[in-house]
């Protein structure tokens, strides 16, 4: 029997047999309906033996045995397909941080999907859209600071951009433990055996935050780390992105200026800065021109919990040096925030001056309570953001607490309110700081019907209750 390679897969699937293949990329394909190209991935998620590069070795949660994951990489407009298979002690699910894929492929256990139990499998699929730097990502209990994440990177079908070198950062805060970030708050002792054997997502209290020992980019630890490698006169591409769990970072290239260009995917107008602070599920396209040789590194600011471990050389070719050159946080510095930040999307929304439906949303927690809430709700005994399809809806935040929530919302790009500028200037992003006791209001085009995971991007205070859901009202 003639059989082709992906009705193999497609049978695989079907009796359930656990298939690993090396290659993560099964190859690409005309759809046979449409013409769009299919891009296929094969990825199993199961715990590996891993090494930043310092320390110890430990057992991290993997998609094919590697952290991060395998890079996904396609045009604008392709279809992404992927065959995941579930080789861990407990249910997982991949949502796809930031695109606004159908609901039904979002990934959110329990609200979009069941999770996927240990040895079966699922197949993702939809449309690469919009061009953009993406992550993927585990949603289902503590994975995520385990290890299940990965870059997403959609290019644009023309107009690539005017650069030479284009670099994926992945910014991560480790405990070099097995089992991950979770294994602090478990018993030390405890081997893969335990971890099969409980269920840790049942106990009643939400574990805190960890106190993280290794802080990698793509994997390494520097000194580990090979440097990024860049020519004299060159124009270099950064997709810095923050798949970290609990960890936000102030970077600065030492010798150069980072001219931001993306904010979560979204072209903005190039604004130049110093530093560039960047919270959990953000992405930023920088770029700087390699117009100063020498070695010099990359690295987030000391803020006091060993951040400041990130580092990333970045090596002119030819030049032979010892030790990078580090960057001064000394102030005056200059940090480029939303507020000066200004889309290059037009805006195509109702033709509304108010949104025609809001939402205040209480963002509290931390002090003499394990729980973090949404208007003192703990999910999933929270409110639901109801809203109709084609309205303009406004999210209204009230940080009362003392810790700063990346605010993320699923299925949808929301504009940053800036009453100070027009809204088409109005940044465009799916996950947003919202600073200790501050206020900030953002507004969303209810376009993508379905029922949508709102929560914040510190997983632990995700797991603490943290979130609640945007449904769409039937028509
Ligand atoms: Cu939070």
């Amino acid at each position: 029997m003639d059989i082709t390679r992906r009705e193999f897969l497609r049978a695989a699937i079907g009796v359930g047999i656990a298939f690993q293949f090396p290659g993560i990329k099964l190859g690409t394909l005309k759809a046979e309906e449409n013409s769009k190209r299919v891009n296929e991935f094969n990825f199993t998620t199961s715990p590996a033996r891993v090494n930043l590069g310092r320390g110890p070795d430990f057992v991290a949660w993997t998609y094919n045995g590697q952290i991060p994951g395998p890079e996904i990489r396609v045009k604008e407009g392709e279809i992404i397909r992927v065959f995941l298979h579930n080789s861990l002690p407990e249910e997982t699910t991949i949502h796809w941080h930031g695109l606004p894929v159908p609901n039904a492929m979002d990934g959110v256990p329990g609200v979009t999907q069941a999770g996927i139990s240990p040895g079966k499998s699922f197949i993702y699929e939809f449309e690469a859209r919009p061009a953009g730097s993406f992550i993927y990502h585990s949603h289902v209990g503590y994975q995520l600071d385990q290890g299940l994440y990965g870059p997403l990177i959609i290019e644009p079908s023309h107009n690539p951009g005017d650069y030479d070198r284009d670099y994926t950062l992945m910014l991560e805060d480790w405990v070099m433990q097995d089992g991950g970030g979770p294994a602090t708050k478990r018993r030390r002792t405890m081997g893969m055996g335990m971890m099969r054997r409980r269920n840790f997502h049942s106990s009643s209290v939400p574990l805190t935050e960890p106190v993280y020992d290794g802080y990698a980019v793509n994997g390494r630890i520097y000194p580990a780390i090979e440097p990024l490698i860049v020519k004299k006169g060159e124009r270099v591409k950064l997709r810095i992105m923050n798949p970290s769990s609990s960890t936000i970072y102030n970077l600065r290239l030492a010798g150069h200026i980072l001219t931001i260009t993306h904010a979560d995917g979204n072209p903005i107008e190039p604004i130049n800065t110093d530093v560039l602070r960047i919270g959990m599920g953000e992405r930023y396209d920088v770029e700087f021109r390699a117009d100063n040789p020498g070695f010099w590194l990359l690295s987030a600011m000391d803020t006091g919990d060993g951040e400041s471990q990130l580092k990333v050389p970045i090596l002119y070719k030819g030049i032979r040096a010892k030790e990078p050159v580090p960057p001064s946080f000394i102030p005056p510095l200059r940090y480029a925030s939303y507020w000066d930040m200004r889309s290059k999307i037009p805006y195509t929304g109702p033709d509304k001056r108010y949104p025609e439906r809001g939402y205040r949303q209480v963002l509290s927690g931390g002090m003499h309570s394990p729980y973090w809430t949404i208007n003192g709700r703990i999910y999933p005994n929270a409110d639901r953001l109801s809203v109709k399809k084609g309205e303009l809806v406004k999210l209204s935040y009230w940080n009362h607490s003392m810790m700063p929530h990346p605010m993320h919302l699923h299925g949808h790009f929301f504009r940053i309110r800036n009453p100070s500028i027009p809204r088409e200037l109005w940044i465009l992003k799916d996950t947003v700081i919202v600073d200790p006791m501050r206020r900030l209001e953002i507004e969303f085009i209810a376009d993508n019907r379905g029922n949508w995971f709102h929560h914040c991007h510190n997983l632990y205070h995700l797991a603490a209750g943290m979130a609640n859901m945007v449904v769409y009202e039937s028509s």
